[in-house]
């Protein structure tokens, strides 16, 4: 539909550098990697590629500390390298979307250098410092830090530094004007190149309330939105581009004020909601025993899609860098089930009112890699709760459990290319090991067999791509507390399509709206429908049908 902005019918792609691909084989994915993968990425059908961050980096947290912001990290090649791959992916059609981090910066960054000096330094304001003589500052937590505590002392200056996540991601001080406006010199300088959009990470957090009361929730600061409209006039409305906001913590009720157009702010948000759901409350990523619940399930992304019902436009995931592998967590990845299941979720992603943002390697189905060993694990947030814990003397054991169902580290083993060594992504040492059952889960099996996950991701691609009713279409919920099936209807004019997704390792039963299914896809052979309306599912069947 020309009359709608690309971003809402694309399919965006996302990949997480440093597992893609190694073209040098020193262990790391790169862009060159990334550039001998475009026929392949191409293939899948998708529009664009968001890449996670791939500027200059001391790597504390994988280029989410950055150093210098328009660079390229070294262990990812050049600026050349870049220009080609972006020119390359512009021939294909494909778009690209790249991370700016720009909530904090690596205290490697010259700014954070210069600013830690002196108190008079003209870099000082950059960033949020408490002086020491007026006391232990207000308690902040810190996702990374092994003391949870987000402030830092630092006996130069003989003041604390704030940072939210690891010690070596000092806070940028968006109060100053000053750093607000080079960070709008930095898009401009990508957004020249010609790239297509920002994933903007942590962006509700940017601003923030320098008398440090006491609160709960650190984001959406009292100058957030302020700043944001500001970004829009500076930058943003003079490109053709997508904006995504990281949502962290944002609510349903506060979406809108981030993407309602009349705002003038930015164009997506990608919302957590889902990301509690089989995590108990008010604990930090503690799988409930009693798993998922579909309900609840449910209730969160019908919710979500109301939201943007008249204005604004949704996101949809279920798996990426920080997440484990959604396969593991929404499906079932044990042999009877995974491919059923894998394709299900695809199912359900690409069947929403809302952008799809797709993990790579979900296409192949690829599952969690549950680490016995604390040493395998790469992840800072990993490797600092674990010291933390063990300094505590807590359950350490406990922890190591836990951390097999939702250790980030689960979604970053590298790609699963073919059933060789090292899952073809590498000559070398992988920087983190590669799932073992590359033997069986590999894109190139999958390539040649056209009942593989891979070629029915392929297929919904094209499915979605013909019918706009899967874009555009208003949904409606089916039999919100059916225990095992979620049911929806996408309309649009003529067309009404029924979605069936059986989340269980049990055959099912629905009675839906409609006679004599017109099945357009299922990841299953064989679709029943009695006389009387009631559609029989195989466990974790699938299937997008036409209703009359
Ligand atoms: O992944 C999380 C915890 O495991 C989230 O709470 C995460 O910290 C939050 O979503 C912000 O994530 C983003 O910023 C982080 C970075 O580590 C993540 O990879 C990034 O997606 C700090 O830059
Ligand atoms: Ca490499």
């Amino acid at each position: 539909d020309p009359s709608q902005p690309w971003w809402k019918e694309s399919i965006v792609y996302q990949i997480y550098p440093r597992s893609f691909k190694d073209s040098n084989g020193d262990g790391i994915g790169d862009l060159r990697g990334i550039l001998e993968k475009l026929d392949y990425i191409q293939s899948l059908g998708v529009d664009a590629i968001w890449l996670n961050p791939i500027f200059s980096s001391p790597n504390d947290d994988n280029g989410y500390d950055i150093s210098d912001y328009c660079n390229i990290m070294d262990d990812f090649g050049t600026m050349q390298d870049f220009d080609d791959l972006l020119a390359a992916m512009h021939q294909r059609g494909l778009r690209l979307i790249l991370d700016l981090v720009a909530n904090h910066s690596s205290d490697e960054h010259p700014w954070f250098i210069e600013s830690r000096k002196s108190r008079d330094n003209p870099y000082r304001e950059y960033y949020h410092w408490y002086p020491a003589e007026n006391g232990v500052p207000p308690k902040r937590f810190s996702f990374f830090d092994v003391k949870n505590d987000a402030w830092k002392y630092d006996a130069l200056t003989d003041a604390y530094y704030l940072r939210y996540f690891s010690e070596k991601q000092p806070d940028l001080n968006w109060e100053n004007p000053d750093l607000r406006r080079e960070i709008y010199s930095i898009m401009r300088f990508w957004l020249d190149k010609g790239i297509d959009g920002f994933r903007m990470d942590v962006i509700p957090f940017i601003s923030k309330d320098t008398t440090w009361p006491p609160v709960q929730v650190y984001s959406e600061g009292p100058s957030l939105h302020q700043h944001l409209q500001e970004m829009h006039d500076e930058v943003l409305q003079h490109y053709d581009m997508v904006s995504i906001a990281e949502g962290v913590g944002v609510t349903p009720e506060k979406a809108l004020n981030f993407v309602d157009p009349d705002r003038r702010e930015l164009n997506l948000l990608y919302h957590f909601e889902g990301m509690d759901i089989g995590y108990i409350p008010g604990e930090y990523k503690v799988p409930d025993p009693d798993g998922v619940d579909l309900l609840e399930f449910k209730k969160v992304y019908t919710a979500w899609d109301k939201v943007f019902e008249h204005r604004g436009w949704g996101t949809i995931y279920l798996g990426n860098h920080d997440q484990p592998r959604m396969l593991s967590r929404w499906g079932n990845d044990g042999p009877a089930f995974a491919n059923a299941a894998a394709k299900l979720l695809m199912t359900f992603l690409l069947s929403h009112r809302a952008t799809p943002f797709f993990y790579a390697g979900d296409e192949l189905g690829m599952t969690n890699i549950r680490f016995d060993y604390i040493d395998d694990y790469r992840d800072i947030e990993t490797i600092n709760q674990y010291e933390r814990i063990r300094q505590e003397v807590g359950d350490l054991k406990a922890f190591m459990d836990n951390q097999k169902m939702t250790a980030r580290d689960n979604g970053r083993t590298p790609f699963q290319w073919t059933a060789g060594p090292n899952a073809g992504f590498t000559t070398g040492e992988p920087w983190l090991k590669v799932n073992p059952n590359h033997e069986t889960v590999n894109a190139a099996a999958q390539e040649t067999n056209p009942d593989s996950p891979l070629n029915y991701f392929r297929r919904l691609v094209a499915l979605r791509r013909q019918h706009k009713t899967l874009v555009y279409g208003t949904y409606t919920l089916i039999d919100p507390t059916h225990p095992q099936v979620y049911a929806y209807t996408r309309s649009l004019e003529q067309e009404q399509l029924l979605v069936l997704l059986n989340f269980s390792n049990d055959p099912a039963d629905i009675q839906v709206p409609g006679k004599d299914l017109d099945v357009l896809i299922s990841n299953l052979p064989g679709v029943s429908q009695a006389a009387s309306g009631l559609v029989h599912l195989m466990p974790w069947q699938a299937l997008i049908a036409r209703i009359h």
